[in-house]
């Protein structure tokens, strides 16, 4: 927040409703106050310029301080504005005007300055930070460069090296290392922003136009090195490329004519297909943490777990690594034993990769404490169960669970597969339950769908996506049905390319064909890293169910009666023999194959990859349809989410939804027929055309 100060003043000539300035003595301060993260939309650039133009010209003022109202300072560029036309005043224009200023002019920063919201600070004589603040170029992210300024201002105050470092990972970094960097010039200790940057403004010598220093000489080695790991890191990302050429121009041409490139390369990838699909991804991921509704999750500090397996294991080391208390319990001493060892395995890895809110895995693991009794949860907030998969088993923890926990505590269940209704049925509370299906590896995969019963309490909903939020996941609400979003949409897609395998495919080719389209892995080469044994379970307990009109693959039960259940056996759809990596193709599997294929008397065909995309596409995106159409989804962007980040298809593809949006509807309706034909009976058509306005609107 903005201090009140009893002598400034709130200037009449300031005509902008998004920026004011109120005068202090000698010193305008420039209030952005563009609600919620002062985005430098097309009001604030005209706003900013009129009072930059204001400052140059009015005598009494000695200097002018550009601070945001509310939380922030500014957080870049308008998003929403980059589909549309660029409108005039550009950023480049009003950092133009405050180079051009004759008088001095700082930006006091709190919260973030990122993005556009960086190079507006870039664009001043000095920088005045709060320590907790974070600033940073994240364009990156959202498959652009910086357009205004960052690429060449940034590297003069910190080097080549640096700032290849900081733009192509887009990493945001704190106020103490950013003043380390030369970033920031001040950080205020112990008094308001408004007086440390009012301060610091009255001691400036003059101008210091970034734009106008010699870029900090450094070794050429230093320069390659960060170079490598930058375009190792964002191996065949345009965006990526674009930014180390950029950022390297600053050495060698001359800074105007950088500038221009920079833009004109920024205006270039905005167009882009990935930056239509990342920019798509960050409005999803923040309308996913949305309830409707005004319930308020009830605070959670202590959690319970039942179950050290696994997903146990894994969803008490996330907790702990945010700061909660666990308690993690099973009943089986050696059960335990094994699972004190996973979480201390998970939270090292945690520490690794940086995910930690506290200082160390030590730290995190002395937040969990471990029994073997439920009695011991009668004090938790919130309790999930993570118990074996099984109706019976899971529906006697829920029971106790419900006699043990406090009246108010949330009672969650992990389950993946069973009927979440069913299960809250069988406590006294079914309103106070709710799913939380977490994904394997917990601590490294991002989604958790929050799985809401016919009878949950909205307040128990927004409890679980408040935690969900707490321990770094991406919630997504999901409706209740056999294998809620994903595994529901995994299940068609993986059923549609064994289909193919009957029909003349071969793995190798379907999953080098899906990985092109865009998943991290293809669904063969999935079941060999995840194991075999368990859908092969699965498939034999509802053997007599099902009907035997459906379409039906054996090949995987061929596959697993050979004992081949992955690579944890050697061997799988693939040969693992040869030791790490990717499997080698197996002729006996090839073989397998064709001979199933002959037994089922299906036509073969040679495959071009195209429609195999496209029988797949038409798959997922008829399941998608089905789930809006019944209420399991929210929306159509939240399973791309979904399939995003918890089944590794490429963010910087949007996901399979946004990529059929992509195409005509005769285009989309021809792949839902192939799929549809494919599958016979029991297919069921959604509404596609429904699912592809909801992308739209
Ligand atoms: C850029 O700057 C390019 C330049 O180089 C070009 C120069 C020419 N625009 O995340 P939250 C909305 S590219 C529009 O939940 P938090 C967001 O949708 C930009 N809207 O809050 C949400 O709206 P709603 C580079 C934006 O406190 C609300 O603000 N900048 C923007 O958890 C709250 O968001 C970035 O990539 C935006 N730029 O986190 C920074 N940013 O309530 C992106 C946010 O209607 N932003 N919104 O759903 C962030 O990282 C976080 O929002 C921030 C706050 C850390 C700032």
């Amino acid at each position: 927040m903005i201090d009140k100060n009893p002598s400034q003043h709130q200037d009449p000539t300031a005509k902008s409703s998004v920026v004011r300035l109120e005068i202090d003595g000698d010193l305008a301060f420039i209030v952005i106050d563009n609600p919620p993260v002062n985005a430098s939309s097309v009001a604030v650039r005209s706003g900013l310029l009129e009072a930059i133009q204001h400052v140059s010209a009015a005598p009494g003022i000695k200097a002018g301080i550009i601070i945001g109202a509310g939380s922030t300072f500014v957080a870049g560029a308008d998003i929403k504005e980059f589909g549309r036309p660029p409108a005039p005043p550009e950023l480049p224009t009003v950092l133009a005007a405050i180079e051009a200023c004759p008088k001095s002019v700082a930006a006091a920063i709190h919260g973030a300055a990122l993005g556009g919201g960086l190079e507006l600070a870039l664009a001043c004589d000095a920088r005045i930070a709060l320590a907790d603040t974070i600033v940073g170029l994240p364009e990156v992210t959202l498959g652009i460069i910086p357009g205004a300024g960052g690429t060449q201002r940034l590297p003069r105050l910190t080097g080549i090296a640096t700032a290849l470092d900081l733009v192509t990972s887009g990493r945001r970094i704190g106020a103490r290392e950013a003043a380390k960097l030369g970033i920031i010039d001040h950080v205020v200790d112990g008094k308001s922003l408004h007086d440390g940057a009012a301060e610091f403004v009255r001691t400036l010598p003059g101008k210091r136009i970034v734009a106008d220093l010699v870029v900090p000489p450094e070794t050429d080695e230093a320069i390659a090195q960060a170079e490598q790991s930058a375009l190792k890191s964002g191996r065949g990302r345009e965006a990526v490329s674009e930014a180390v050429k950029a950022v390297k121009s600053a050495a060698t041409l001359p800074v105007r004519e950088a500038l221009a490139q920079e833009r004109a390369a920024f205006q270039q990838l905005r167009d882009s297909e990935e930056a239509a699909a990342l920019r798509y991804n960050f409005f999803a991921e923040r309308q996913a943490g949305k309830l409707d509704g005004n319930a308020k999750p009830l605070p959670v500090k202590t959690v319970g777990i039942v179950g050290a397996g696994t997903m146990g294991a894994g969803i008490a080391a996330v907790c702990a690594a945010a700061g909660l208390d666990v308690i993690l319990v099973d009943a089986n001493a050696a059960a335990l034993e094994a699972g004190k060892g996973r979480v201390s395995t998970a939270l090292t890895d945690l520490h690794r990769v940086g995910k930690l809110k506290v200082p160390s895995a030590e730290d995190a693991a002395a937040h969990v404490t471990y029994a073997g009794d439920i009695a011991a949860l009668t004090g938790v907030d919130l309790v999930i169960e993570a118990v074996f998969e099984d109706l019976r088993i899971k529906t006697d923890v829920l029971e106790r669970l419900a006699a043990t926990v406090r009246a108010d505590a949330v009672i969650a269940t992990n389950t993946s597969y069973l009927d979440l209704d069913q299960l809250a049925e069988a406590t006294s509370r079914p309103h106070d339950v709710i799913g939380l299906h977490f994904f394997a590896p917990v601590h490294r995969m991002r989604l958790l769908e929050v799985v809401r019963g016919a009878k949950s309490d909205p307040a128990a909903l927004a409890t679980g996506v408040s935690l969900a939020k707490t321990i770094g996941k991406l919630p997504v609400v999901a409706g209740v049905c056999e294998g809620f979003i994903g595994n529901r949409i995994y299940a068609k897609y993986r059923a549609q390319c064994e289909y193919m395998l009957e029909e003349g495919a071969l793995p190798q080719d379907l999953d080098a064909v899906m990985e092109d389209f865009g998943f991290a892995m293809g669904p063969f080469a999935v079941s060999d890293l995840s194991g075999l044994d368990i859908a092969w379970a699965t498939r034999k307990r509802k053997a007599a169910s099902r009907d035997p009109r459906e379409r039906y693959v054996g090949i995987a039960d061929r596959i697993c009666e050979m004992g081949r259940l992955g690579r944890k056996t050697g061997a799988g759809w693939y040969d693992y023999s040869a030791g790490s990596g990717r499997g080698a193709v197996d002729p006996i599997v090839t073989e397998l194959v064709r001979a199933e294929a002959r037994k089922q008397g299906r036509p073969q065909k040679i495959f071009a990859k195209a429609e195999m995309q496209g029988r797949v596409l038409g798959a997922i995106v008829n399941e998608a349809a089905l789930l809006l159409g019944e209420g399991i989804a929210r929306s159509a962007a939240e399973i791309d989410l979904v399939l995003v980040n918890g089944f590794g298809f490429s963010k910087f593809r949007g996901g399979p939804v946004f990529q059929a949006s992509r195409k005509t509807s005769s285009e989309i309706d021809a792949m839902v027929d192939a799929a549809g034909q494919a599958t016979g009976f029991g297919f069921r058509r959604g509404d596609v055309a429904a699912l592809l306005a909801d992308i739209a609107g």
